[in-house]
């Protein structure tokens, strides 16, 4: 399929929506790379008269996600009990295949208008439209040249730099920096850069840590045990809102001479939230996560070259502890980590 016909026929199966409502479902915790692309497809929707909505159901935690989203006045809707989804006669799914998990019973019965995402196939999907591909860093580089076949950005009045901008900043943020970006990337860099602007790009990426990702951070470095070049590290308790702190303790921790793989967690809620980063040329991480901790939840974590987030499910360790005794659930976690951990790199604890 070449790039004019994708958007040709994103059109076509878009026709029977014109003048109804879709609702695009971001899943976790909104990313720029989810963010950017959403905000694409509502503006496509949009032009074809197609109404839409974007709805998330995690907290934007990360500082710099907080910062695109008001810097460039972009507004999304947190799903909340009691969301009327009888207002949408479909979903779109963006950056992602499946719907978040806290959403799928919710949308079970919803068709899926359209699905346009960039990471590995999991099992069977259905939707009107699906745009899936390998070759790509980001799914904001899949946007960028759906945008660039409508000629949108040539036609946006002055000032209205938020698409190409955020779209920019999610491929940069996906590729690492632009480091694993691939051809189809960089083109899509090439067109978004005439529109978009660079002190705002600036102020997004260089947002300050707050005193509790910090906190997070310190918390990180000083509950660390260290197996050679395996650096692990418990985050402790983390609210929702701070979630984001655990990949950035990763990332910290990972610069510490000698190490090559930081696996960094905290309880966020029900879960265990986990960050791996890993320099080494012998650990692959979705393979290490998925041996490590063979009760990962299913579809739950991204893994990405050299990077890893994933979660546990925090019921069997609840269930193991009387009342709400946060102290006791928290040792019980270091404790099977660590020992998932030692068992697999091999290493004889005390
Ligand atoms: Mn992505």
């Amino acid at each position: 399929m070449t790039e004019e016909t994708r958007i040709k026929e994103l059109h076509e199966k878009m026709l029977p929506y014109i003048n109804k409502s879709i609702l695009i479902i971001l899943r976790g915790a909104p990313d720029p790379d989810s963010i950017s692309s959403a905000l694409s497809h509502k503006a496509i929707l949009k032009i074809w008269g197609v109404k839409s909505t974007i709805l998330h159901v995690e907290e934007v935690s990360h500082q710099e996600n907080r910062a695109l989203l008001k810097l460039l006045d972009i507004e999304l809707t947190i799903y909340h009990p009691g969301f009327t989804f009888e207002d949408y006669v479909a979903i779109a799914l963006v950056d992602t295949q499946k719907p978040d998990i806290k959403l799928i019973d919710l949308v079970k019965n919803m068709p899926v208008a359209s699905i346009v995402d960039h990471h590995e196939q999991i099992g069977p999907i259905e939707a009107d439209f699906i745009d899936i591909r390998k070759d790509v860093g980001a799914t904001a580089t899949i946007y960028a040249e759906y945008l660039k076949n409508l000629n949108f950005l040539e036609n946006l009045k002055e000032g209205q730099v938020s698409i190409s901008t955020s779209l920019i900043h999610g491929i940069r943020v996906d590729t690492d920096n632009l480091i694993l970006a691939k051809e189809k990337d960089y083109l899509s860099m090439g067109y978004l850069s005439k529109y978009a602007d660079a002190d705002l790009l600036r102020k997004i990426s260089q947002q300050n840590l707050t005193p509790s990702t910090m906190d997070i951070i310190f918390q990180a470095y000083q509950h660390k045990d260290i197996y050679e070049n395996f650096l692990l590290s418990a985050a402790g308790i983390v609210r929702r809102d701070e979630r984001d702190a655990i990949p950035q303790a990763a990332d910290f921790l990972l610069k510490r001479v000698g190490i090559d793989t930081v696996l960094v967690y905290g309880i966020v809620g029900e879960y265990i939230d986990c960050s791996l980063r890993t320099n080494s040329d012998v650990i692959q991480p979705e393979k290490f996560i998925q041996e490590t901790f063979p009760d990962v939840l299913k579809g739950e974590y991204g893994g990405r070259l050299h990077k890893g987030g994933f979660r546990l499910s925090l019921g069997i360790f609840r269930s193991l502890i009387t009342g709400d005794d946060k102290e006791a659930l928290s040792q019980m976690v270091d404790r099977y980590i660590k020992k998932q951990i030692t068992e697999k790199l091999g290493i004889k604890t005390v």
